[in-house]
């Protein structure tokens, strides 16, 4: 069996970070080990959250595992809330990293052209570098623009455009970029990738539903790396991927006490399943 570590916060309420991931990649039949970064009450789309940032606990958490020779097949980070902690998992990244296992990261720190509270611009050059340590990463087009320290460009662009922002990703380091979110077609939105290694473009497209929910991305992140650690090829797995986020959201809107911070995710647990086995 696969096991992945990851490595982000727990937000208590909110359907985002641990509380998708860890139930995702376990419905998908890989071993969720996880490391919270910090305790969230909440996500911090509500007002007042509270917070206990775990960044002192850290080191002393690797450094057992590192002791018990535990090792994993994926590494795995979501939101991450400090300088220092970006530096510590790029220490997690040197000892953890095998010559076969899987460094996945999804730079989470904004949307909708916005940076996320408590975010600044210095901390997204941080995550850049983050970035050139994995083999996979997952920015939406807003985070993209962060990473690059470009100005952030939504809608009016064209394949040529996407094609060099993921050039330009990539020479951050990675060895794959995904950009999600993207759309050429009112009706459609959907992802593109770039493999560096062998310099090839790809997308996948579904329907649009012009909703936005909060926790969406973690959804999409935690399904494409279940699909990979069951070895779907990674334009099969972002496929999936993409297509459960979008039943999420579809069956989140006909559910007429669906709440307004998370999609009803769990619903469609039986769904990501099935539609795995026929993979
Ligand atoms: O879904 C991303 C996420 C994760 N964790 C926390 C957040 C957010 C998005 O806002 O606030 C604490």
């Amino acid at each position: 069996m696969k096991r992945i570590i990851t490595i982000q916060d727990i937000s208590c309420v909110g359907k985002c970070s641990l509380t998708v991931a860890l139930p995702i990649i376990s419905a998908m039949g890989s071993e969720c080990a996880v490391l919270p970064t910090a305790v969230f009450s909440t996500h911090t789309m509500f007002q007042n959250f509270r917070c206990r940032d775990l960044t002192a606990d850290i080191p002393g958490i690797a450094a057992h595992w590192k002791a018990e020779k535990i090792a994993f097949d994926a590494i795995y980070t979501g939101y991450l809330g400090s300088f220092e902690q970006l530096e510590q998992i790029s220490q997690f990244i040197t000892e953890f990293r095998t010559p076969d296992n899987l460094v996945f990261i999804d730079p989470v720190m904004a949307d909708n052209g916005k940076l996320y509270p408590g975010f600044t611009p210095e901390f997204a050059r941080a995550m850049a570098k983050l970035c050139g340590r994995a083999d996979v990463i997952v920015p939406n087009l807003t985070e993209a623009a962060f990473l690059l320290d470009r100005p952030c460009r939504l809608e009016n662009y064209d394949e040529a455009y996407l094609r060099d922002l993921l050039k330009s990703l990539a020479e951050l380091g990675p060895k794959c970029v995904v950009l999600t979110g993207v759309s050429f077609t009112p009706g459609e939105l959907g992802v593109m990738g770039y493999d560096a290694e062998r310099k090839e473009f790809f997308s996948y497209f579904h329907r649009r539903i012009d909703v936005s929910f909060h926790g969406t991305g973690d959804i999409f992140s935690s399904t494409a790396l279940g699909g990979l650690m069951r070895g779907l090829p990674l334009e099969k797995a972002l496929a999936l991927a993409a297509d459960y986020t979008v039943e999420c959201i579809d069956l989140t809107m006909r559910s007429a006490d669906h709440v307004w911070y998370g999609v009803e995710f769990e619903r469609v647990l039986p769904w990501l399943v099935d539609r795995m086995r026929s993979l």
